[in-house]
């Protein structure tokens, strides 16, 4: 690299010095304003690749520009050719005009910055993969852009070798063969077929189990199943009043159970009913011995459970809640929240970690029309169809 100090009585004309001697690749190593005791003026580091030099009487300002290049270089060259910001009419106003042109450097080398950190990225994460997949730039990319979605790095290893093998010995593009896979780790059930006559929602506070539960009622309702609600949500605040506003407006039987003798009381209230649905209290499902307490509720009625959890939270909470949950009998899922969250692959690795079965989908706020019955198709089309077309694998 050829490097020189260029000095000048104000930055354009030492612009042009430098752009005249290094062309237009030069990078701006440093700039500084001389004091007016030496004379004023600025001084400028500028530096210059050999092979960037031009040869004599080429690149000169008005000349053709040389094509762009990538790389961190790149944008400082584009800093040395570009225009800078307009100037306001009012010079007063602009402050003065080093300053300009020093936040338009910086911000040229903020991206160059970034520039470089995807270049180490990419070496790192092409370690990720096996030696003899380490050159396929299009694998490396994949395995990327599935670990920048949430999925485990051994995760999105395994599937993104596989899918590579696959692909080598059968033909059709990688990701194809990772989709497929996919579906396969997916484990879902359609409730809808046998539902249990008592079903029973649980998880976090603030998950949307009180959503769901009038999402379910009117899903089952919609296939002719006589359906009526318990809640045991008595501690929070307004919370037995949200399930009974919604269910004066569906019509729905709903009972209130503050202890054993209320929840016994209502069993027998509901007994020709073909599905009871039960909200839990948040807080309970938290502490073990609210969750002892609800395991004994809902042992009384034989209650088959949905662990409801939103599809926001990250891989390590998923599991913590799922810990929580393995205590109760004939779990499976519902996801909600998925409409306020792009990055599933955390969801992905949760259920190549032994996810229950996964029975429903919540995909935004509004009942009934958010809710459906999940099925690989929407789950996958959620999380990698943005991933294909942006990130050209295959
Ligand atoms: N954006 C979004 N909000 C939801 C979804 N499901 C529920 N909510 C909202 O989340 C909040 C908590 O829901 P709620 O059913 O009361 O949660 P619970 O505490 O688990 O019973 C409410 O404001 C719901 O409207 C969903 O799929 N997407
Ligand atoms: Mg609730």
């Amino acid at each position: 690299m050829k490097i020189k100090r260029f000095t000048a009585r104000d930055l354009p004309t030492a612009t042009n010095m430098i752009k005249e001697e290094f062309g237009l690749a030069a990078l701006i190593l440093s700039q500084r304003e001389l004091p007016a005791e030496a004379g004023g003026g600025v001084e400028i580091t500028a530096g210059v690749r050999e092979e960037d030099m031009p040869h004599r009487g080429e690149a000169a300002p008005g000349k053709p520009e040389p094509k762009a290049r990538a790389g961190p270089a790149a944008g400082a060259a584009a800093y040395a050719r570009s225009a800078r910001p307009a100037r306001p009419a009012d010079p007063a106003l602009a402050g003065p005009p080093w300053r300009r042109d020093l936040e338009h450097f910086s911000a040229t080398l903020t991206r160059s910055l970034g520039e470089l950190k995807n270049l180490i990225l990419d070496l790192a994460h092409r370690q990720s993969l096996a030696e003899k997949w380490r050159d396929r730039p299009d694998l490396v990319n994949l395995y990327r852009r599935l670990t920048e979605t949430g999925l485990a790095p051994e995760h999105a290893r395994g599937l993104v070798e596989l899918a590579a093998e696959s692909a080598r010995a059968w033909g059709g593009e990688v990701f194809t063969h990772l989709r497929r896979n996919l579906e396969s780790r997916l484990r879902l059930v359609d409730i809808s077929l046998s539902p249990p006559k008592f079903l029973a929602v649980m998880g976090p506070s603030g998950g949307g189990k009180t959503t769901a539960l009038v999402n379910l009622a009117a899903f089952f309702r919609q296939r002719g199943r006589q359906t009526a609600a318990i809640t045991l949500d008595t501690v929070r605040l307004g919370a037995a009043e949200q399930l009974t506003r919604y269910a004066r407006i569906m019509g729905l039987g709903v009972a209130v159970c503050q202890n054993r003798e209320e929840f016994s009381s209502a069993l027998e209230l509901f007994e020709s009913s073909d599905l009871v649905l039960i909200d839990t209290p948040g807080r309970s499902f938290q502490k073990p011995e609210g969750r002892r307490e609800m395991a004994a509720f809902l042992d009384q009625a034989g209650a088959s459970v949905l662990l409801v959890l939103p599809a926001t939270m990250k891989e390590s909470d998923l599991a913590a809640a799922l810990d929580r949950a393995r205590e109760f009998k004939d779990l499976s899922l519902i996801l909600t929240k998925f409409d306020e969250t792009g990055a599933l692959g955390g969801l992905m690795s949760f259920f190549i970690s032994g996810a229950p079965r996964l029975a429903f989908f919540s995909l935004g706020p509004k009942t009934p029309e958010d809710f459906t019955l999940a099925t690989a198709d929407k789950f996958l089309g959620l999380w990698l169809d943005g991933l294909e077309t942006d990130g050209q694998v295959g």
